[in-house]
Parts: structure tokens; C-alpha cells; sequence
């Protein structure tokens, strides 16, 4: 595949998960840019990176980038997208998209744009891009499971358990006025709505802010994700939380179908834990993301089957997506590597490929769905979309 210098922004827990991505499908990363120069400096030594920037500017203007992997707070992603496709560099952007639909919105026009001037955008929605997930998609296509009817699940996390647990993540001014809905529920729904082709109508959401005050270091400091344990709150400072912890939203889709999705990071004992049911009049699937190498199809009047992730098993279009051999376990790095790999034959080839690349427009369509929860839940009433 053709080589093109990237660089990744972003030095907390996902930037690196980009980092090694890249270096798997051998895309040269050439620069690297946190929080600070002392902090992109700090990255750069412990991944073995050439270049740490001081600024996105200084990012931008290096002719050696060509792609730019956006893994900032949410707080940045509109002004750095909107940038670096000014400057000309395909860009793959973290989820939630943006802070708004309105920047959305116009995350979406740029994008349109700058297709027309060959240059590739998508949203990081990796789940998707578990082969099981890819192979219940073909399969809902094909009309093995019937009419959808419902989708059950839940995302739950626990690094958020205690009041002393902080991270950007968890201020509206960083990442948005949503959290939990927005850094987990978003994956669910995207990924539900990718494997079903099915268009939310409705919403109907409760959220709940189980601590109103957490307590973060002193100072500007701030806690990667899903580091745990517990700390002395005295010497940390309270800080005011007005994003949820928890919550339960109903969706109805056109057409009829219904779904219930629980999130939480305050589940002791759910690390990362995305689950559905869903259910077809003919069968169902279920599908756990810390089990994500088999997915089991549910019948009424035969034995259940369990499908391992084994690519002989796996759909002619799905197959290349499964790197190792059956047995051989793959799991959330891969999902990164195989969502990348689509990014950059994109940009190789011009063409799109056999599976949808993740879009902006796509982060924007689940940015106004979570703009109907939050009201929903801030009004208890349905809200259509
Ligand atoms: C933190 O909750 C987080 O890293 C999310 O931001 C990611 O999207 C998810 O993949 C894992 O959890």
C-alpha cells in the first residue's frame, strides 16, 4: 500500500492504540503532538517518534504529514479537522465527531468538499470492524435473521467507579455536554445501526450524574483512562460534574424496530464491556465485545450455533478482515488496524471499498442523536431526531 506520513495528535490512551495501528500496516509515522512540547517530546521518546510538535500549526505546516489521526479531547476535533483539510491532509478523527451538530454540520460540508479535492476522511468507529460484527452485518443482509424487530444491549465500563476517578472526558467544556452517552453510547448505536441499516426515529432517555463533585489533582493535572484505583480525595481539588455517569435510552427506528441501550463507567467490573441481542423474526445474535471472537445465533426450534472468528468461516467479503488463523484470538487492536487499512486503501485507490469507511456524515447522524437524548432526558419526553 502506498506509504504516507502521518501523524497522530493525541498522547493519552488512544493516541498510542493509533500509533501501533499505523506501524502494523507499515504507514511511516513521522510526528506526534500532545498536550504540550514537553509532553509530545515525552511520547515521541517512548514510541520511538521522530518529530514532536509544539502546536497543530507546526503539525500542519511539516510536508512530510500527509494524514493527520485526530485523537484529542472531543473539544478539539471541529477546529483541527477543519484545518488539516484546509492544509490538504486526509484526516481520521476520533469519536464523538464534535461538541455539537452545528459543528458537525460542518464537519460534513468540509468533508463533501474535500472529497471532490481527493482528499479521505472518516470517523474512528472501530467496532465495526471486529470480523464478527462485519460478518452479522452480511448476514442481516442477506436475510438470514428476517425483519429486524429489537436490539438489547449496553456498554459498561467501571473506570469511572469513584469520586476521585477524573479525566477530561468527564467536563462538558472538554468533551461535550454529553459523556457516557457520548464516548461509549455512540459506539453502540453506530455500530447497531451499521449492521441493521436501520435509521433512529425516536428517542426516550434517562441519564443520571451520580456524583456531582469529583476530585481531580491539583493544578492542571489530569488522570489517563481507565487508570484505576483509589486515592485520598484530600489531596485532591473538587470539581463540579454536570456530565452523566450512567444512563437508559429507547429508540425507536423507522420501520418499527425497537431498542434498549444501557451505559454506564460506573460498573464494577465491566472494563469495556459493549453487548447486544438482536432479533430478527426468523433468528437472533448476540455479540460481546470481551468475548469478541464468537458470536452466538439464537433459534427457537433448533440448537443455538456458536460462530468462531475463523476467516474459513467468515464471508468471502468479510474474510480479509480476520487476520489469524481461527483460535488465534484478535480483539481491539486489530479493529483499529482493519478501520485503518480501509482508510488508507481509500486514499490509495480513490475508490470506496466493499464496506462503508465510517464517515463524517455518520459521526454527524449519531451527533443528532445524541442531541434527542440529552433533551429527552432533560425534558422526560420522546424526541424524534
Ligand atoms: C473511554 O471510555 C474509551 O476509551 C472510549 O473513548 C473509546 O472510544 C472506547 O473504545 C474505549 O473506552
Amino acid at each position: 500500500m502506498r506509504k504516507i506520513g502521518t501523524a497522530v495528535v493525541g498522547t493519552g490512551f488512544i493516541g498510542p492504540v493509533h500509533v501501533e495501528a499505523l506501524r502494523r500496516l507499515g504507514q511511516p509515522v513521522v510526528g506526534l503532538l500532545g498536550s504540550s512540547r514537553s509532553r509530545s517530546q515525552a511520547a515521541a521518546d517512548a514510541l520511538g517518534i521522530a518529530k514532536a510538535y509544539g502546536d497543530f500549526a507546526e503539525l500542519l505546516a511539516d510536508s512530510d504529514v500527509g494524514a493527520v489521526h485526530l485523537a484529542s479531547p472531543n473539544r478539539l476535533h471541529a477546529e483541527q479537522a477543519l484545518a488539516a483539510i484546509a492544509a490538504g491532509k486526509h484526516v481520521l478523527c476520533e469519536k464523538p465527531l464534535a461538541m455539537s451538530t452545528d459543528e458537525s454540520q460542518q464537519l460534513v460540508e468540509a468533508a463533501q468538499d474535500a472529497e471532490s479535492r481527493g482528499i479521505v476522511t472518516a470517523i474512528n468507529t472501530n467496532i465495526r470492524y471486529y470480523p464478527l460484527c462485519l460478518e452479522l452485518r452480511q448476514r442481516v443482509r442477506a436475510g438470514e435473521f428476517g425483519s429486524i424487530t429489537q436490539i438489547v444491549g449496553s456498554y459498561l465500563q467501571d473506570w469511572l467507579l469513584e469520586d476521585t476517578d477524573f479525566n477530561w472526558r468527564v467536563l462538558q467544556s472538554e468533551g461535550g455536554p454529553l459523556r457516557a452517552v457520548a464516548d461509549i453510547g455512540t459506539h453502540w448505536i453506530d455500530l447497531v445501526c451499521f449492521i441493521t441499516d436501520l435509521e433512529v426515529e425516536e428517542v426516550c432517555a434517562d441519564l443520571a450524574t451520580v456524583y456531582p463533585t469529583r476530585y481531580a489533582p491539583r493544578g492542571s493535572g489530569s488522570v489517563e483512562t481507565f487508570t484505576g484505583g483509589t486515592v485520598d480525595r484530600n489531596s485532591r481539588e473538587p470539581i463540579s460534574v454536570d456530565t452523566e455517569d450512567l444512563g437508559s435510552v429507547l429508540i425507536r427506528f423507522v420501520g418499527g424496530a425497537r431498542a434498549c441501550l444501557s451505559v454506564s463507567q460506573m460498573m464494577a467490573g465491566r472494563k469495556n464491556c459493549l453487548r447486544f441481542d438482536l432479533a430478527g423474526t426468523r433468528a437472533s445474535a448476540a455479540w460481546n465485545s470481551e468475548e469478541p471472537n464468537q458470536l452466538q445465533i439464537g433459534y427457537r426450534n433448533q440448537a443455538n450455533a456458536l460462530l468462531f472468528r475463523d476467516p474459513s468461516l467468515l464471508h468471502d467479503s468479510v474474510r480479509p478482515f480476520a487476520n489469524y488463523p481461527g483460535g488465534h484470538a484478535e480483539g481491539f487492536p486489530d479493529s483499529h488496524k482493519q478501520l485503518f487499512r480501509a482508510f488508507y486503501e481509500r486514499i490509495a485507490t480513490g475508490k470506496p471499498g466493499a464496506i462503508p469507511l465510517p464517515s463524517f456524515a455518520d459521526g454527524h447522524r449519531v451527533m443528532r442523536i445524541c442531541d434527542a437524548i440529552l433533551a429527552s432526558s432533560r425534558n422526560h419526553a420522546w424526541v424524534r431526531v
